[in-house]
C-alpha cells in the first residue's frame, strides 16, 4: 500500500462511479458510458501535483452479486479482520463474483471507501445489501449522492438510510461539480479518518495552490498574448500599377488570420492548464465564442453597439472623409489603425467585405509600402479579454466526466454585457493605458502596466473560480 491516501469509488453499476473519478482526477480519458457494466476492472488513478502523487482514487466495477456476497460474509465465522481476504480466497476464480473481488481488493489494501449512488431513483433491497457489505469492511467510508436526473424526491429517504452505514453523506454531482465543490469534497474526506487528517490537509492545500498557479499562468499567458497581438502588423511593397485597396484587403486578411491563430493558441493553452484535451472540449452550440473574432456579432455581443463602434473608429483616428457606411456594418469588419497614417489618418476605415485601409509609406522614389495594423482601438483589448474570460469560464465548468458535447452550463455573468463590462473605472483606465503604452512597446512603463494587468486578471480568474 502506498503512503498517500487512497479511496476506492464503489457502487451499483451505472450510478456514476467512473464519472466521479474522472472529475476528481481530471481525466478526460476514463471510460464512461450509459451502458451498465462499462468498468470491469479496478484501476487506480493517482493525482500528481508538482510532480508528486498526493492522493489516488480507484475506479471499480459495479456490484454484481451483492445479496449473495452479503449472505456469505454474514455466515463467515472467523475473525472480523479475515472476512475480506477469506472472501477473495474463496471466490477468486468465480466469474459470478469477479466484480466483487475487484472492488474489494483495494479495500483490503487499506483504501477508504467512496460509495456512489444515484439518489434520483428509489432505494431497493440490493442497495441495502451493498451498504451493509461496505459497513462490514469496517473501512472509513463516505456516501456520495449523485442525482443523475436532478430528481430529489427520494433524497431524504436515501440520506436517512445512508447515515446508518456511512461516516459521512454528501451530495456531489460529477457532471456539474465546480472547483470549489471538488475542494469541499476533499476537505470533508479529512474528517473521515484521523490518521489521514494531516495528509489530506496537505492534499487540499496542494489542490488550492495548484489551482492558483493555473490561474496565474493563464493570466500571464493572456498578457503575453495581448502584447504580441497589439504590436502586430502586416506590410508589403506596393507597385506603381497595383490597386492599393486590394493589397490592403489581402494584408488585413493576413493580419486577421495571424491574430485568430494566436487567440486559438491562447485558448488551447488555457484548456491544457485545466487538463483538458482541446479535442474533447467543445463550446455550446449557441456560444458567441463560436463566432469569428472579426465578426460584427462578436463586436455587438461584447457590448459595442453601432454608435460606440463608430465612435471607436473615429477615436482611433478616423476623421473627415472616413466614409463609415453604416450599411456595411453587417459585413465582417476589421478595425485597424494605420499607425501614423498619412494625411487623413484614417484609422479604422472599412468598406464592404472587411476591407481595411492601411498606411502608405514612401520608401524612396518609386518604392512604396502599405501597412495594415496594429489594432486601432482599446475595444480590442476588451473583446479579446471577454472572449478569454468566457472561454476560461467554460473550461473550468467543463467537467472531466462530460462525454456528451452538448452539455455545458450557461455563464453566470457573461452574456450580452461581456465580462469586462463589470470592471470598475480603475480597471478600465488600466486597460486603456496598457493598450496605448504596450503598442509602443519596451518601456519600463509598459512592463509595469503588463504586471498590473496580469495581477488584475489573476484576481478575476480567482474570483470566477469561486462563483
Ligand atoms: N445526467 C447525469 N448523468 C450522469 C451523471 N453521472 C453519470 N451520469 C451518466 O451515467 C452513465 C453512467 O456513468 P458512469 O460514470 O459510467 O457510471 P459507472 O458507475 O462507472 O458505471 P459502470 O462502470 O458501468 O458500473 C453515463 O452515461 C454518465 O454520463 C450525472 O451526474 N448526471
Ligand atoms: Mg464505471
Amino acid at each position: 500500500m502506498s503512503d498517500i491516501p487512497v479511496f476506492a469509488v464503489i457502487g451499483h453499476p451505472n450510478e456514476g462511479k467512473s464519472s466521479v473519478v474522472a472529475t476528481l482526477v481530471e481525466n478526460d480519458a476514463i471510460r464512461i458510458s450509459a451502458r451498465p457494466g462499462e468498468t470491469v476492472a479496478a484501476k487506480a488513478y493517482p493525482v500528481s501535483i508538482d510532480g508528486r502523487e498526493v492522493i489516488a482514487f480507484v475506479d471499480t466495477p459495479g456490484f454484481q452479486n451483492p445479496v449473495q456476497t452479503l449472505g456469505w460474509m454474514r455466515k463467515f465465522s472467523g475473525p472480523e479482520s479475515e472476512v475480506l481476504p477469506a472472501f477473495l480466497a474463496e471466490f477468486a476464480d468465480d466469474p459470478g463474483m469477479a466484480h466483487e473481488c475487484e472492488l474489494l481488493t483495494p479495500v483490503i489494501a487499506g483504501a477508504g471507501i467512496i460509495y456512489v449512488l444515484d439518489a434520483s431513483r428509489p432505494m431497493r433491497q440490493v442497495d441495502k445489501a451493498e451498504m451493509e457489505i461496505l459497513r462490514l469492511t469496517g473501512r472509513p467510508r463516505m456516501a456520495i449522492l449523485n442525482c443523475k436526473t436532478g430528481e430529489e424526491e427520494f433524497l431524504d429517504e436515501w440520506k436517512a438510510e445512508l447515515r446508518r452505514h456511512f461516516n459521512m453523506v454528501r451530495v456531489f454531482n460529477a457532471l456539474r461539480a465546480t472547483f470549489a465543490e471538488r475542494l469541499r469534497l476533499l476537505e470533508s474526506l479529512r474528517a473521515l479518518e484521523q490518521d489521514w487528517e494531516g495528509a489530506l490537509g496537505r492534499v487540499v492545500d496542494a489542490f488550492a495552490r495548484d489551482w492558483k498557479r493555473r490561474n496565474a499562468e493563464c493570466a500571464a499567458l493572456t498578457v503575453d498574448f495581448l502584447r504580441r497581438v497589439l504590436t502586430m502588423s502586416e506590410s508589403a511593397p506596393l507597385a506603381e500599377d497595383e490597386d492599393r485597396a486590394a493589397k490592403e484587403a489581402v494584408l488585413a486578411r493576413r493580419l486577421e488570420e495571424r491574430i485568430r491563430a494566436e487567440e486559438g493558441r491562447l485558448h488551447d493553452q488555457v484548456c491544457l492548464q485545466f487538463r483538458h484535451d482541446r479535442r474533447s472540449f467543445a463550446l455550446p452550440e449557441q456560444s458567441v465564442l463560436r463566432e469569428d473574432l472579426f465578426s460584427t456579432t462578436t463586436w455587438t455581443v461584447f457590448g459595442l453597439g453601432k454608435t460606440r463602434l463608430v465612435a471607436a473608429a473615429v477615436a482611433a483616428g478616423g476623421a473627415a472623409g472616413a466614409a463609415l457606411d453604416l450599411a456595411t456594418l453587417g459585413h465582417s469588419l476589421g478595425l485597424f489603425a494605420g499607425v501614423g497614417g498619412a494625411a487623413a489618418g484614417l484609422a479604422a476605415l472599412f468598406k464592404g467585405e472587411g476591407l481595411v485601409r492601411g498606411r502608405l509609406m514612401g520608401m524612396g522614389i518609386g518604392r512604396r509600402r502599405v501597412q495594415v495594423g496594429p489594432l486601432g482601438t482599446v475595444q480590442w483589448v476588451y473583446i479579446l479579454l471577454d472572449r478569454l474570460l468566457m472561454h476560461y469560464w467554460y473550461v473550468i465548468h467543463w467537467s472531466h466526466a462530460v462525454r456528451d458535447k452538448d452539455f455545458l452550463p450557461v455563464p453566470a455573468d457573461g452574456g450580452k454585457q461581456g465580462l469586462t463590462g463589470t470592471w470598475d473605472r480603475e480597471a478600465r483606465a488600466l486597460c486603456a493605458e496598457f493598450f496605448k503604452t504596450v503598442r509602443d512597446g519596451g518601456t519600463d512603463r509598459a512592463m509595469d502596466l503588463e504586471e498590473d494587468l496580469r495581477r488584475l486578471l489573476e484576481g478575476e480568474l480567482d474570483r470566477m473560480s469561486r462563483l
